[in-house]
């Protein structure tokens, strides 16, 4: 994509206010030299409390659970990056999404997009239907939604956008005022695009989440999530959540994604440049039945990715000609494009959804989304583009 990307943060966020372009503040807000001593790099607070001066008499700090200065430092610079008021960071993924489940009362109703993170799924349907009312469906077809409100009258509308594995796009716009409307609270799963190319608070929605282990760290060594949001009232409300249950982020993994944050804009182009030529690659090849990428126009939901997002990232999927053994085949011929779940590390990453990420849902339910055994999910990492070419040619070359 050609557009030119400046991103100056147009509302004012808790920690640091700052007009500065993304490609700045990802570098700035929240890496400040350190006041005491000048480090230009933030200090690892490696520490699980802090001393008082008298009962009650302290700095802000009293245990680490609930606060810590590098992971205050990693709050203020994602706020700053989704354009929203408060971040709270924790332990991972998974964990966010469990601290907004816990936000609603017992018993709400929540529609959730049909294809999401197999951990997501598992999330809801295993843990949290014990406390809530679950409806899976296609958010890609407003109308479907809005009927879906009339009749169920959720709580909360859960948007993955793309979703993982099928890249399908939901018009965030269209979604939010539907839920509006029925006073129901929206969260995007943002974790595919990155708040470099895609900021839902913006496009109205009340609540936008993280895996951090993804794109923002950025390097595949830290397991972390997010909550960006602007309503005073809720992030109080999540943050005595986090600080009651417990799943806070260690601080030397806040550090590592803050270090790793800093590169997030030129990353996020790099993934995205391959990502298109290998898109393109695999839909001219003859080995290839269908290659779903946001970014080429026989993309179903093209004209609204390009309306919402500001880029089109790093994830492909596609469907190999053939079965299972030919799957398999591809996947253990490949080498730069390692065989592992995961995905937004610099290294690419190749994967099976329906035997790894996509396994705790069901087979009759994959099957009717789409999550069959010829689907094969790539993060394009930002290698030599030739090289990754090279590497899914040897992969198809070695399927009869
Ligand atoms: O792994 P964790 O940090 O807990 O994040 C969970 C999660 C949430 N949302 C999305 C869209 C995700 O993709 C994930 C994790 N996904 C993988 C591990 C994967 O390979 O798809």
């Amino acid at each position: 994509m050609s557009k030119k990307i400046t991103k100056k943060a147009t509302t004012k966020t808790t920690a640091k206010k700052s007009t500065h372009d993304f490609a700045t503040r990802v570098i700035h807000v929240g890496g400040e030299p350190d006041k005491e001593t000048g480090a230009i790099m933030p200090p690892i607070y490696q520490t699980s409390t802090y001393v008082q001066e008298s009962p009650g008499v302290h700095k802000g700090y009293e245990y680490t659970r609930s606060h810590n200065p590098t992971r205050t430092r990693l709050q203020e610079c994602l706020a700053s990056l989704e354009q929203a008021k408060h971040c709270l960071v924790t332990a991972s993924g998974l964990s966010a999404e469990m601290l907004i489940m816990h936000l609603l009362p017992a018993g709400s109703n929540i529609i959730c997009g049909d294809d999401v993170y197999g951990g997501t799924y598992r999330l809801f349907t295993t843990v949290f239907h014990k406390m809530h009312n679950f409806k899976f469906i296609d958010t890609t077809d407003a109308k479907v939604v809005e009927k879906t409100v009339k009749e169920f009258k959720p709580a909360l509308i859960w948007l993955e956008t793309p979703t993982n594995p099928l890249l399908k796009i939901t018009d965030i716009v269209a979604v939010t005022a539907i839920a509006k409307k029925a006073k129901a609270l929206t969260v995007v799963d943002n974790t595919f695009m990155s708040p470099y190319f895609q900021n839902p608070i913006v496009l109205g929605a009340d609540i936008a989440l993280h895996s951090m282990t993804k794109y923002l760290n950025g390097h595949s060594d830290v397991v972390g999530g997010c909550i960006m949001m602007n309503d005073d009232l809720m992030h109080k409300q999540l943050f005595t959540l986090q600080n009651s249950i417990g799943p806070c982020h260690s601080p030397f993994d806040s550090w590592l994604v803050l270090r790793g944050l800093k590169t997030l804009a030129i990353r996020m182009e790099a993934h995205q440049k391959n990502a298109m030529v290998v898109a393109q690659y695999l839909e001219k090849h003859p080995k290839v039945e269908r290659v779903v990428y946001p970014g080429l126009k026989s993309h179903p939901q093209h004209a609204i990715a390009k309306k919402q997002m500001l880029g089109y990232g790093g994830m492909i999927t596609f469907f190999l000609k053939g079965d299972i053994k030919k799957s398999n085949k591809f996947l253990s011929t490949v080498k730069l494009f390692a065989l592992a779940e995961s995905l937004g590390g610099v290294e690419s990453l190749i994967e099976h959804p329906a035997i790894m990420t996509h396994a705790s849902i069901p087979k009759p339910i994959r099957e009717k989304l789409g999550i069959t055994d010829n689907l094969i999910r790539l993060s394009v990492g930002i290698e030599n583009v030739d090289d990754l070419l090279d590497d899914l040619e040897m992969g198809f070359s070695a399927i009869k």
